[in-house]
């Protein structure tokens, strides 16, 4: 008694005020549930293909009607009649229906709306929490109480706001041993120390795509100086506390053509040798612990130099390298890049093809991040993706905004379940 009787898919306005997909699940058992698409900015080359109205005037091309009818005359009809806790079997039909290597015909962005609001309506059928849910449908290793640690972006930079810093990221990572809410409080008094530091040293507040505030600053070091100013005025001591984690989003800093990576509020550009350089120059300096897409998408031969450098000493992520695919994935084993991967849904656009990438990254022991989107809906479905894949960090941007803080409060919610 859990069949899909209906698909009503809507489209609302992401964090940046963009249109994305909503999409609701219909249960002839009466239940229904919903679920919504996320956005980025900085996406990489290889991501699934997110299908917008780009013909028409509407939202600028960015309206996602279109696509939505794809949902009513192409997807629904298939769909009508199963089993919704077939999680596997929606999604490989699906996969199927798309019959393209990147969801180019269908879209990621509709197909990953139909995939999340069926995980949803499947839990409610059985009547289990959604992480839950998931950890025993796709039979992962048993939940434990240990939940991810949080990344707090606190510093948005790159493609996610407009302000002069070319780095993408700059995060705040607990390395206290408590509980997920304990980590929340630091990330968040951190936070408030370092408005009032900058405020103090008359740079603005405003804050940019996800949360972190966004100033126009003098270098790229000076953003972690701050940082670390304001988290030893908040009482917590670097290394001890907290480490430090960076998304540079070097793939967009990378010129093709000069083979250089270009950072202009520091006047420099690096051949990928040069940056590695860097970064270990920071390395000794700072307390970073996390380095994430330091290097660009394709840049292969840079990233196993990277690695065999700085592997040992720091988690060396790769997102747009990978792109949560399985195929990246294997290709980044065999080259023995990263030790570390982004997990993002819509860069795949499956529920099962994410878990897969997961199974596969954990069976090699790369740690696990868990990632929202730069554009963000208030869906709080990562944070149960995280508790039950057992990733081991997740980042859901800064202690500000709704949509971000949203991932945290559903953590906090969780934990308290766990040990309850
Ligand atoms: C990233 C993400 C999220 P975007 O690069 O890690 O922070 O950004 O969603 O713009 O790709
Ligand atoms: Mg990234």
């Amino acid at each position: 008694m859990s069949k899909i009787k209906n698909i009503i898919a809507r489209e609302i306005l992401d964090s940046r005020g963009n249109p994305t997909i909503e999409t609701k699940i219909i249960l002839n058992n009466g239940l229904f549930a919903k679920s919504s698409v996320p956005s980025g900015a900085s996406t990489g080359i290889h991501e699934a293909t997110e299908l917008r109205d780009e013909n028409t005037k509407r939202y600028g091309g960015l309206g996602v009607l279109e696509v939505i009818k794809n949902i009513k005359t192409k997807i629904t009809p298939e769909l009508i009649g199963m089993d919704v806790t077939k999680q596997e079997d929606i999604d490989n039909l699906m996969i199927k229906l798309d019959g393209t290597k990147n969801k180019s015909q269908l879209g990621a962005n509709a197909i990953l709306s139909i995939s999340l609001a069926c995980a949803r309506a499947g839990a409610l059928t059985e009547k289990k929490e959604l992480y839950e849910y998931i950890n025993t449908t796709y039979n992962l290793q048993p939940i434990t109480r240990d939940l991810p640690t949080p990344c707090f972006n606190v510093f948005n930079g790159g493609k996610h706001a407009d302000t002069n810093l070319d780095f993408q990221e700059f995060m705040i990572i607990p390395a206290l041993d408590t509980s997920f809410k304990e980590k929340v409080r630091m990330g968040a008094e951190i936070f408030h120390e370092l408005g009032k530091t900058l405020k103090q040293a008359g740079f603005d507040t405003d804050v940019g795509n996800e949360g972190g505030y966004a100033p126009d600053i003098v270098s790229s070091i000076q953003a972690i100086e701050l940082i670390i100013a304001s988290a030893i005025k908040a009482g917590y001591t670097p290394k001890k506390d907290f480490g430090l984690g960076i998304d540079v989003g070097s793939s967009g800093l990378y010129d093709q053509q000069t083979k250089k990576y270009i950072f202009k509020l520091d006047k420099a550009y690096f051949t990928n040798t040069t940056l590695i350089g860097l970064y270990h120059e920071w390395l000794k300096k700072y307390p970073i612990v996390y380095l994430e897409d330091g290097l660009a998408e394709d840049d292969w031969l840079g990233w196993k130099e990277l690695t065999e450098e700085l592997g040992q000493k720091m988690l060396v992520v790769g997102d747009d390298l990978f792109v949560t695919n399985e195929q990246r994935l294997r290709q980044g084993l065999k080259e023995k890049v990263a030790n570390s991967i982004i997990i993002k849904l819509n860069q795949v656009g499956t529920l099962t093809e994410t878990i897969n990438c997961v199974k596969l990254a954990q069976k090699h022991n790369y740690k696990i991040i868990v990632s929202h989107r730069s554009g963000e809906t208030s869906d709080d479905f990562i944070a149960d993706l995280a508790v039950a894949i057992g990733a081991e960090y997740i980042k859901s941007g800064s202690l500000s905004r709704g949509e971000r803080v949203a991932k945290y409060n559903r953590l906090m919610e969780i934990e308290e379940n766990l040990n309850f």
